[in-house]
């Protein structure tokens, strides 16, 4: 049926195709092809009558206690925090920090898209310190390639671990009195988890946005996110306490050069509103001190 030669050209093309099925699957650095949509669109030019989306975080309920963590695994990390608490709760007086709110879609008053749009990437870089075997801040936006500036701050080695889902897995030991590391991640993602691989307890979470439409929530619950061009909005509110994390919704408008609310609350009462979450959070990986990738 097939020539000797039409047999040959079959195996080529086969074991070809087969060759290129292997390096789809490989895992490799993310090509232009693999762009996420949201990555794209046209720029967006203020018009002047931007607003604002602000409010609190509530925690109602009792609120879960902040246990001691044992740092005696590195006696430089006992040394100068030497009562390092858990952190993936800080309430204060009912009022829940840490908790970081997004613009998630939405319309805007002349009927485009949120998520049509472009921004830049604010050229000051975000900070994100190892302090006192912590990281400060616990929780963290950036703009989609915005770069952010890692610093150690204490006498001792970090290994600072990102595990984004959407971007390459970035992992650096910094020694005492190394420079700044800088990195950038150019997918959105919400939210990137962050370890530390000398310290299993550091955590940190990083959100990496398409806008700049996002904001953590203060020690007192306030949040705001300024620049809101007017218009309608799905505004999230994520925690990342649960098994999970925890992601509220809401929808808020925006008047030109008015003010939104988005006031949300977790705990015990408010989980039966809340709705589930969508994010699957990697399980930390507790790595032996010593070990190093
Ligand atoms: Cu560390």
């Amino acid at each position: 049926m097939f020539s000797k030669s039409a047999r040959l050209w079959l195996g080529l093309i086969a074991a070809a195709s087969l060759l290129s099925l292997a390096s789809a699957c490989g895992g490799g650095e993310k090509t232009g092809e693999g762009e996420k949509p949201g990555e794209t669109g046209k720029p967006y030019a203020s018009k002047g009558d931007e607003g604002t989306i602000s409010g609190k975080i509530s925690f109602t309920g009792a609120a879960p206690e902040a246990k001691k963590i044992d740092t005696s695994a590195d006696a430089a990390c006992t040394s100068k925090s030497p009562s390092l608490m858990t952190e993936d709760w800080a309430v204060k007086d009912g009022k829940l920090a840490n908790t970081f709110v997004y613009i998630k879609e939405g319309t805007l008053a002349d009927n485009s898209k949120v998520g049509d749009y472009a921004f830049a990437a604010p050229s000051a870089a975000a900070t994100l310190d190892q302090t006192g075997c912590h990281y400060k801040p616990h929780v963290l936006g950036v703009v989609v390639n915005q770069n952010i500036s890692i610093t150690n701050s204490d006498p001792t080695t970090h290994n600072i671990h990102f595990m984004p889902a959407n971007n390459p897995d970035w992992n650096q030991s910094q020694v005492n009195g190394a420079n700044a590391l800088t990195h950038k991640m150019a997918h959105a993602e919400v939210l990137v988890p962050v370890k530390c691989n000398q310290h299993p307890w550091m955590k940190s979470y990083v959100g990496v946005m398409k806008s700049p439409f996002f904001a953590v929530s203060a020690e007192d619950g306030s949040f705001t996110i300024k620049g809101v061009p007017p218009g309608k909005y799905t505004v999230v509110a994520w925690h990342e306490g649960g098994a999970k994390g925890t992601e509220k919704t809401m929808e808020v408008t925006v008047p030109a050069k008015g003010a939104g609310t988005a006031d949300f609350s977790f705990g015990a009462t408010a989980a039966l509103s809340g709705q589930p979450s969508s994010l699957q959070m990697m399980p930390a990986l507790e790595v032996p001190m010593g070990m190093k990738h």
